[in-house]
């Protein structure tokens, strides 16, 4: 077979961000674009000669094309086996847990997870490494630092292979596999959640759900788990068919954009007594009860103080993670139970040498992120398999379980509001303006609310040492209220700023607030400390979750 070297020169901006690489669909499709990338990648990831490689996306516009790309390639750099998701869909969940499975070499995903897709949407790559996750910084700072010398490719030259069917055929030297995308992830679910219990109780009508995988990757994992193994009834699952555009919506699970699911809980008796939604590659969630939100962090410190009474957990946890701007709700649990609790910078990457070390076994972000030691990702259908196995031993509702967490651990109002589409270098002015003040803040009042401590938050990873620095500015106040500021590392036009807003209250006739209204003052703060108004001419955030 022949194999191509095609000359190509380096694209100044392949630094992949939080989670991979993120750019408009029209960048990528832009000549040697994608294959600059991938090559960079093959350069880095010299395991993969040989070895086994997992691939697959979330179905969004170019995920196909893009495969057709990668397998050529990835036939020309000696890529003994390929195990490619039939219809090239792949959860990231998924491929975490098939990598680990099959001991591959890596995992290469096609997703910009909750972006919008289409043509005119966004498209991603992210590479996740031989423990299952994502690679870690010095991969892919050492990708980038490849990019920017690549000269020429390498593609073999053969037709595009068909992912519609299940079977394999050799390429050359390389084994290309087209796989069932989720029958491996649903037995291991199978393995750590007592399916018995839950398909019980859906069966009893005691216990419904409404799933909503929003056109994307979830839906042939939900129905294949939660309607076929499960039993839940027909019609569970909503927006289970994956689309290229994802029916033209956002495949981010919150409240905003999971509307219809969300009017679906609201409807009174006769609504499913518990609702969740997942966001474009199937690694986040959102859970949601009648007429009631737990916010991701919550989840967490719920999942934490709870998981002993679940079989696959019932050892206990060797300690719990979570990133910065997550709440605090789940410190409050791990020093109950006596358990190490780590703060990590944003994006699972971090929590990966600590899964591997054992020190953690649970971890979580507020951005709809939870997962366990079973992956190396996080992992949004097991999040509400945990809901639904604990709502089957607790016989409790989702809002009777939170009542009852927040009574005992006290509440810790939160919320992220999230300015959009900011000039990237007025919103590099105002992080440098933070900066500067981080010196001072300490001991200053506002509105009644003393500054404990204040610092842009760089970390030490305990197992290797790697030092992270300028990971958000955080300010701490003495009565456990907290304000963090970062700029988001996923998106694709100008710069998102995230507002992360945090308050404690542990008297439990005081947790019925309004999110924002028992927030108001750490809203205020931030407001003027960031002096949104003068430098971004903005009375409101875009999103508020
Ligand atoms: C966002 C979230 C972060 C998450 C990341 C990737 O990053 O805040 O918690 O890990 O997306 O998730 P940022 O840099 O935009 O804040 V996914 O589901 O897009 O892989
Ligand atoms: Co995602």
């Amino acid at each position: 077979m022949n194999i191509q070297q095609i000359s190509s020169v380096p694209f100044s901006d392949q630094k992949p961000g939080t989670s991979g690489l993120r750019k408009k669909v029209k960048v990528f499709q832009t000549a040697h674009y994608l294959e600059n990338f991938l090559q960079a990648i093959f350069n880095v990831a010299t395991d993969l000669k040989g070895g086994i490689l997992i691939l697959g996306g979330d179905g969004r516009y170019y995920n196909t094309e893009a495969i057709q790309t990668i397998l050529k390639m990835a036939v020309a750099h000696g890529i003994s086996h390929i195990k490619v998701g039939q219809n090239g869909l792949l959860s990231t969940p998924a491929v975490s847990h098939l990598i680990r499975k099959y001991s591959a070499a890596g995992g290469i995903i096609l997703s910009a997870s909750h972006n919008p897709g289409g043509p005119e949407g966004d498209f991603g790559i992210k590479f996740n490494s031989a423990n299952g996750g994502p690679a870690e910084t010095k991969f892919t700072d050492h990708v980038y630092a490849e990019s920017q010398h690549i000269t020429t490719y390498q593609l073999a030259e053969i037709d595009n292979v068909s992912l519609q069917t299940q079977g394999q055929f050799q390429l050359g030297d390389t084994l290309v596999e087209i796989i069932d995308p989720v029958s491996d992830y649903a037995d291991l679910m199978e393995q750590i959640f007592d399916f018995a219990k839950i398909k019980a109780l859906f069966k009893s009508g005691l216990l419904s759900i409404c799933f909503d995988a929003m056109h994307a990757v979830t839906g042939p994992y939900a129905n294949e788990i939660f309607q076929r193994r499960l039993n839940a009834a027909v019609g569970s699952v909503i927006n289970s068919i994956p689309q290229e555009d994802f029916g033209g919506g956002h495949p981010d699970p919150n409240l905003i954009y999971a509307k219809e699911l969300v009017e679906r809980l609201n409807q009174g008796k006769d609504a499913p007594n518990l609702g969740a939604a997942s966001d474009g590659d199937g690694d986040r969630y959102m859970l949601i009860g009648r007429n009631f939100f737990v916010n991701p962090s919550d989840c967490l410190a719920i999942m934490t103080a709870n998981a002993h009474l679940l079989s696959g957990y019932q050892l206990g946890l060797s300690g719990v993670a979570r990133s910065l701007p997550t709440s605090r709700a789940v410190d409050k649990v791990a020093e109950t139970l006596g358990i190490e609790c780590y703060e990590t910078p944003t994006g699972w990457k971090y929590f990966g040498n600590l899964l591997d070390d054992r020190r953690i076994t649970l971890c979580g972000e507020e951005s709809f992120g939870g997962g366990s030691d079973h992956i190396r990702e996080k992992d949004g259908i097991w999040a509400v398999l945990f809901w639904l196995n604990l709502v089957t031993i607790k016989h409790q509702s989702v809002e009777e379980i939170t009542r009852a967490h927040w009574a005992r651990f006290g509440r810790h109002y939160y919320s992220r509001h999230d300015y959009e589409g900011l000039d990237s270098s007025v919103a590099e002015q105002l992080m440098d303006g933070l900066r500067k003040r981080i010196e001072t803040l300490k001991g200053e009042t506002f509105a009644g609310h003393t500054v404990s401590d204040c610092d842009d938050f760089s970390y030490t990873d305990p197992v290797d040492h790697s030092v992270t620095e300028h990971q958000g500015i955080r300010i701490l106040f003495q009565d456990e209220s907290r304000i963090v500021f970062r700029l988001s590392g996923t998106g694709t036009e100008g710069a998102t700023l995230r507002v992360y807003l945090e308050r404690y209250e542990a008297d439990s006739a005081l947790h019925d607030l309004d999110t924002q209204v028992a927030l108001a003052d750490m809203i205020s703060i931030a407001r003027e400390l960031a002096e949104l108004k003068t430098r971004c001419d903005r009375e409101q955030p875009d999103i508020i979750t």
